[in-house]
């Protein structure tokens, strides 16, 4: 497979310390994947659904201890603790190593570690990395196959090459109290133990494309960011990108696959999906900011999703899917989640595993954090570049959260450095991605809180270098807020698809044809640029005024918590970003 020597001493390493029966290396073939499947089939770690209804589609059930990340069991373990910063959880390595190798030491006794080697990007492309997990876990190496390209042709772009990153995965015995997910940056490794659920997991995913990778990003000029990537196609063909951050389980993969209302789709615009998740973006020779999407599926939120929210990611898991801790029907042996359809089935399995009737259970069917992994090439709007290793030109990036109040629908900064700020400054009430109470607003600057592998303070002085390094040919920088809440808790903005008619607005600002009203903290449209064209039964010019509003007093409260979260830096806060915040109060008098 591989004569790559760093990589064959490193699985030697593990294999003594973890002592597996036998080692499978997974050559990335269907064979191979099949028989997989029927092995994780014949000992109940998968069931096989409907094949004529959803072909090559399966079921899985984490322990129910299990369900979403664990950032209070989330490290970073550099040498020093201050390059971990104030927002990470740190352990000294040494430390890490002996304690995580102690709970690893035996663990693959009667079981089988699988080699994966993966690549974050198209194989091959200048802006791809690669990866080697070892995994105990059937469930791990599908959902990588899956998530990441993998097999053969990653060893052979790999040749001798000793940069890759190592990801150790240890199920043990899903024992929460010894659950840790460690990184070690300045190793290139990653060791995960205990758990069995997606992103603390899948190595290739949020420990390596976002915590490994951002470190290695800020070393090497570029950037890691929790971002879709998106084409908008108009009329004339032409096509601009735009990647968004905002925080998990807040409307990533729905604007990814946005489909636009039928007035804009009879006058030719069309979105186009590059990524859902993650981007890496780093300045191309025409100087403009280059994104690809490392991954090659999306690991998305299954409440929620129905052929009226999002088509595109409902019709990309209609083959080839996994589905874990959703509800499984058993009169056709399919799958429900809450938001799916009125018609909960009767006769049914909860996440748990526990007989479960839809019409009369007061309790939810699916775990609200339950996941499809979903290949990219099944979406009906991936777009023509997603496999090109080169990327895409980003015209604009966009910030966002899930904020009853305070932040407009939609606003555009100053320039660069006031964009830098409004990404520092982004909040968003917590859901059930991460372990730990839901609906509580915290600050999740540029929603990476809990994926930034280094000091949050140097990650904003690197978004400040990048700003230089692009001048002029930066993207423009944006923030939306699609979760205004009316008195009785009603979304006063209808979302999903309509988010198209902010996107529009945003593109005329990136080509200078639209207008804008100044306010304290930014650009926010003039209502009436806001098309409402077919939706004015659902939201009126008077409402749409309301959620562009910037309230002083609410932003006066506002600047007085950001003053307090900028406090965790101390010195390591940029000066750029104390000053912005000075501008923003002084603006407010
Ligand atoms: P991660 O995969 O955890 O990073 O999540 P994500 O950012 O991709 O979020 P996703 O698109 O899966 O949406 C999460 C939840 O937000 C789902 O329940 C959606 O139905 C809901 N949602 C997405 N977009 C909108 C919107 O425009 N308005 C409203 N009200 N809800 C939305
Ligand atoms: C997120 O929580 O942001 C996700 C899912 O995309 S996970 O893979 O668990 O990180
Ligand atoms: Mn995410």
């Amino acid at each position: 497979m591989t004569n790559n020597k760093s990589v064959l001493n490193w699985i030697e390493e593990m294999k003594t310390l973890v002592s597996p029966d036998k080692v499978v290396w997974i050559d990335g073939s269907e064979e191979q994947l099949e028989q997989l499947r029927a092995e994780a089939c014949s000992t109940g770690e998968m069931l096989k659904l409907n094949q004529e209804k959803l072909p090559g589609c399966y079921l899985h059930r984490t322990a129910v201890n299990d369900v979403a990340r664990v950032e209070d069991r989330t490290f970073i373990c550099s040498q020093n603790e201050v390059d971990a910063g104030p927002t990470n959880n740190w352990m000294e390595p040494q430390k890490a190593y002996k304690m995580l190798y102690d709970i690893a030491r035996g663990s693959y006794k009667g079981r089988t570690m699988y080699v994966i080697p993966y690549s974050m990007g198209p194989i091959g492309s200048p802006l791809a990395k690669i990866g080697v997990e070892l995994t105990d876990s059937i469930y791990v190496v599908l959902n990588m196959a899956i998530m990441a390209r993998v097999g053969q042709a990653v060893w052979d772009v790999l040749g001798d090459n000793p940069e890759w990153v190592r990801g150790l995965h240890c199920k043990c015995e899903i024992d929460a109290e010894k659950r840790y997910i460690c990184h070690f940056p300045e190793d290139n490794t990653i060791v995960s133990v205990n758990s069995g659920y997606g992103g603390n997991v899948l190595l290739g995913k949020k420990c390596f494309a976002l915590r490994i990778a951002s470190f290695l990003g800020k070393n090497q000029g570029w950037m890691a960011e929790h971002m879709l990537i998106l084409g908008l196609q108009n009329p004339q063909g032409k096509v601009t990108y735009v990647a968004a951050a905002f925080p998990s389980a807040c409307g990533k993969t729905n604007l990814a696959m946005l489909i636009p209302p039928e007035g804009y789709v009879k006058k030719g615009y069309k979105v186009w999906t590059v990524g859902d998740d993650i981007a890496w973006m780093r300045p191309g020779e025409d100087g403009r900011l280059y994104a690809i999407n490392p991954e090659n599926g999306f690991f998305g939120v299954a409440p929620g999703t129905n052929a009226k929210s999002n088509y595109n990611a409902l019709a990309s898991t209609g083959e080839g899917t996994i589905f874990t801790n959703v509800v499984q029907n058993l009169d056709d042996n399919t799958v429900w989640w809450e938001g799916l359809d009125k018609n909960p089935p009767k006769n049914a399995v909860n996440w748990k595993g526990e007989p479960w009737d839809g019409s009369t259970s007061s309790e939810k069917g699916a775990h609200p954090n339950s996941r499809f992994t979903a290949p990219a090439k099944n979406c009906p709007c991936i777009s023509p570049e997603f496999d090109k290793g080169e990327g895409v030109p980003i015209s604009a990036i966009i910030f966002g959260g899930r904020r009853a109040q305070t932040t407009p629908l939609v606003y555009q900064s100053r320039d660069w450095d006031n964009g830098v700020f409004v990404g520092s400054i982004m909040a968003s009430e917590t859901t059930a991605a991460a372990a730990g109470a839901v609906g509580v607003v915290r600050r999740d600057p540029m929603a990476m809180l809990p994926f930034c592998g280094y000091h949050m303070g140097d990650y904003f002085a690197h978004w400040f270098e990048m700003g230089k390094v692009l001048g002029d040919k930066a993207p423009k920088v944006f923030n939306v807020n699609w979760f205004r809440l009316d008195d009785e808790g009603h979304f006063l903005w209808p979302g999903f698809g309509d988010n198209m008619r902010v996107l529009d607005w945003i593109i005329s600002r990136v080509e200078g044809t639209a207008d804008a009203v100044e306010t304290p903290i930014g650009f926010v449209p003039k209502a009436e640029d806001i098309n409402l064209q077919g939706i004015e039964d659902e939201i009126n010019l008077e409402t749409l005024r309301n959620i562009l509003v910037v309230d002083k007093d609410q932003w006066k409260k506002e600047a007085e918590g950001i003053e307090e979260f900028y406090k965790n830096f101390g010195d390591k806060l940029p000066q750029e970003l104390r000053a912005q915040l000075d501008q923003l109060k002084q603006k407010l008098q």
